[in-house]
């Protein structure tokens, strides 16, 4: 899985990055902090199924602490757009190229509305809700752009046109549900209009949008308004109020065994700290009891509920839930919600796929067919003539 963080320069993408993958990049109070794209792994979170079988697990491709698995997935941080990025304005519009493979997106403003569109320091209120309606805007017209520069290639092709779209990662039968919802012609002999508004309703289906309603923590500031405009607009389980500056600073502490942090409160557990780190961390103490810190909840919100996803135990030894190695519970796979054991195997390994038998289920130990649909946190042991 692919996540794309988006947005306006300077409203904390990078930050929110860096909290997600703990990765060093850079982050400073100017416009186009950000250049070159940012790539790291961020882990979504699930109750470990150990609990469950009673046994502790050896996490091989994931992580588990405190019976809470982290399951890895990617993120990108690109650089800021602004109004206008798809007529060169800004950075302009290339970088969103990188995107083109993203699962879905971070769209990261300024809840706090002290950053304009270009990302420069304003004493008025800027709206993070027209903020965030500009960024959708502007990938819109980066996707319906393209569309409309190969119009020559697809034109009366409808192959050649499933075949563009299918490289934006966006399958033939969701194409068409738009085409069909939207009159379009099946000749592609699409208008620039028309072009755009296929590109705006295959977006919104295809790669869902998030809304990061990041610097929260800032004091003096409207923020109460505007997440009531942002929730008016993308809905309120899609508008995650966060302090990207805080989860990051709290992440490092953990990591540097200053306290333990469990998301939504921590504990010094360093007695050695300065006054100065005594003071900001009941700062932001202050924060999280008055705001939750919703990081992971929106990562988490994003992969499962929005993207659908469920997570899934592979084992070869279904009586002890381990791989060939004697690892318990080795790896927490994240597959599509509605997905086969079939399907499992396929992720697993082609020829496990293509020469699979049936499959068991470890809890029940009940043999299951091919077309057997997944549940969430299942444990399957795949069988398979494969050597
Ligand atoms: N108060 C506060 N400041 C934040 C928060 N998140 C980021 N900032 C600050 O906002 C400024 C911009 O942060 P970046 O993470 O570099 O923002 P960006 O969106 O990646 O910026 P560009 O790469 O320039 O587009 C920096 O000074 C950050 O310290 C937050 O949650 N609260
Ligand atoms: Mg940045």
């Amino acid at each position: 899985m692919l996540i794309g963080i988006i947005g306006a320069p300077n409203k904390g993408k990078s930050s929110l990055f860096s909290a997600l993958t703990l990765n060093e990049v850079k982050i400073a109070n100017y416009p186009f902090t950000t250049i070159d794209p940012n790539k790291g792994v961020a882990y979504v979170t699930e109750e470990c199924a150990e609990r469950e079988i009673g046994i502790k697990c050896n996490a091989r491709n994931s992580l588990c602490k405190n019976g809470i698995r982290y399951i890895p997935i990617n993120v990108i941080d690109v650089a800021g757009l602004v109004e206008g990025a798809n007529e060169g304005k800004g950075m302009g519009n290339q970088f969103l190229n990188d995107l083109i493979n993203c699962d879905g997106f971070i769209l990261v403003v300024d809840a706090s509305g002290k950053t304009d569109s270009d990302g420069n320091f304003t004493d008025k209120n800027y709206s993070p809700a027209k903020d965030a309606r500009i960024i959708v805007n502007e990938v819109v017209k980066w996707l319906g752009d393209i569309i409309i520069k190969h119009k020559k290639s697809y034109k009366g092709n409808s192959d050649a046109f499933y075949e563009l779209i299918a490289g934006f990662g966006i399958p033939k039968d969701a194409a068409n549900n738009v085409i069909e919802s939207n009159s379009l012609s099946r000749k592609f002999d699409w208008s620039n209009e028309e072009a755009y508004k296929f590109a705006g309703t295959i977006l919104k289906i295809s790669k869902p949008i998030v809304i990061a309603a990041n610097k929260c923590d800032v004091k003096n500031a409207n923020i109460e308004k505007n997440i009531n405009e942002l929730k008016e607009e993308f809905g309120e389980a899609n508008v995650f109020e966060c302090s990207a500056a805080i989860e990051l600073a709290l992440r490092k502490a953990e990591r540097q065994g200053i306290i333990t942090y469990s998301g939504n409160s921590f504990d010094i557990v360093n007695s050695g700290i300065s006054k100065e780190q005594n003071d900001a961390l009941n700062m932001m103490k202050s924060f999280l009891d008055s705001k939750k810190s919703n990081v992971q909840k929106l990562i988490n919100d994003l992969a499962f509920r929005i993207l659908n996803n469920i997570v899934v135990y592979p084992v070869e030894d279904e009586n002890k839930f381990t791989d060939h190695f004697g690892n318990v519970l080795p790896d927490a796979i994240l597959i599509n919600d509605g997905a086969t054991a079939q399907d499992l195997a396929a992720k697993i390994h082609t020829e496990l796929a293509n020469r699979m038998l049936y499959a068991i289920n470890a809890r029940t130990k009940i043999k299951i067919s091919k077309t057997y649909t997944l549940k969430d946190r299942d444990i399957i042991k795949i069988v398979s003539a494969a050597k």
